[in-house]
């Protein structure tokens, strides 16, 4: 028999990789879209005669009762959230709802029409805020540090009671950063190697950052889905780190992403307080050793692997844009 899954967040990073990677694995993907002016299928264009897209939205709790009702699921990804730190400070409310309501509208859904779906919930590394260990793993407590991680907060603990109140079969993931040359260009990772190409190629002259010292532990966005995929496939639902247990600054990412074009960041970069945030998360490193013991998982791609696949892809994308 053919399973079944939906993603929510499709149109995201992480949900073009998903899609993909379930699809390699025999599944048939379906994806949940937002109603929007114009189109916004730029990641999952390779995939679109492969997937089945439906509307509906978070916000709209009968859209997605409809939705899982019609998909029939075996696996629901809950991957859809406004994920953008300092939008989370400009508009509060509405990353509550996305992001924090949202979770318990897709859990309502699967409660009222199917107990036997499997719920992926992605949580979120920012949930640990301002760290109270290093590195953090399950049990570390949270403090976080923006209206996004509070939101993350509330939504992984929402999966953990729906788990022990309803039986669900629901896995809270706590993934670390992780990016690719699919990641939205206002994420500091693609922001520098999407300068880093228009600088080269002579379209630009200067890259404007914020906290150069705060350090993230980045890993692949390929590597991070498959976890998604092995914690719905372990026989008990269960709460997971992911992560590469290494941190970098983005002074170095800069660095390393500058130098691979054969320029130094420090010509080119300028610190501009406009992108300091209210509160900060200077720090963050995790421990994958649950991951690594209970489902087998592993990190494949390095840190400076990832920083030269990026700067590549931007540089081959800008090139054509320019010709
Ligand atoms: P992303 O690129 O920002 O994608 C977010 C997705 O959510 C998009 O498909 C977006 O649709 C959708 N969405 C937003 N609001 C919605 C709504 N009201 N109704 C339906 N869909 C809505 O995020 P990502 O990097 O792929 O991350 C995926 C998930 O993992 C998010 O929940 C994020 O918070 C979480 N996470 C990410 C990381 C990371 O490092 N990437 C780490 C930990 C956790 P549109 O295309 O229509 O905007
Ligand atoms: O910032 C600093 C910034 O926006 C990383 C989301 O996927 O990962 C992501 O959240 C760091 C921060 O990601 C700029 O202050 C410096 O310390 O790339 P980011 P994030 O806030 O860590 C977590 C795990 C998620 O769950 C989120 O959804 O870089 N930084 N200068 C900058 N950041 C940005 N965006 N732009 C700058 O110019």
């Amino acid at each position: 028999m053919t399973k079944r899954a939906l993603i929510t967040g499709i149109t995201g990073q992480d949900g073009a990789y998903l899609a993909e990677f379930l699809f390699e694995q025999g599944y048939q993907v379906h994806g949940m879209v937002r109603r929007s002016s114009s189109e916004n299928f730029e990641r999952i264009q390779h995939l679109r005669d492969k997937v089945q897209l439906h509307q509906a939205d978070l916000l709209d709790q009968l859209s997605i009762v409809r939705l899982v009702e019609e998909v029939q699921p075996h696996h629901l990804y809950n991957l859809a959230a406004q994920s953008f730190v300092p939008t989370s400070f400009e508009q509060p409310l509405l990353t509550a709802e996305f992001t924090a309501l949202g979770v318990t509208r897709v859990l309502e859904a699967v409660r009222t029409v199917d107990r036997s779906i499997r719920v992926y919930q992605a949580s979120s590394s920012e949930m640990f805020g301002t760290v109270r260990e290093e590195p953090q793993t399950e049990t570390t407590p949270f403090w976080p540090r923006s209206p996004y991680g509070v939101a993350k907060v509330y939504g992984h603990w929402i999966t953990v009671n729906y788990r022990e109140s309803y039986d669900l079969f629901a896995c809270s993931g706590i993934l670390f950063n992780h990016e690719s040359p699919l990641r939205g260009k206002e994420f500091v990772t693609r922001k520098i190697t999407d300068a880093v190409a228009r600088i080269k190629l002579g379209l630009q002259q200067k890259l404007r950052l914020g906290n150069l010292d705060a350090l993230r532990d980045w890993g692949f966005a390929g590597d991070y889905v498959r976890a998604m995929w092995m914690m719905l496939n372990h026989d008990v639902p269960d709460d997971y780190v992911i992560a590469t247990g290494e941190k970098h600054s983005v002074r170095e990412f800069a660095d390393i992403a500058f130098q691979h074009v054969g320029l130094n960041w420090e010509d080119h970069v300028e610190v501009d307080p406009r992108y300091l945030r209210p509160a900060e998360v200077t720090t963050l490193c995790g421990d994958c050793a649950k991951a690594r013991r209970v489902l087998g998982w592993a990190p494949e791609v390095s840190f400076h692997d990832l920083v030269r696949m990026m700067v590549e892809a931007d540089l081959t994308r800008v090139k054509k844009e320019i010709e």
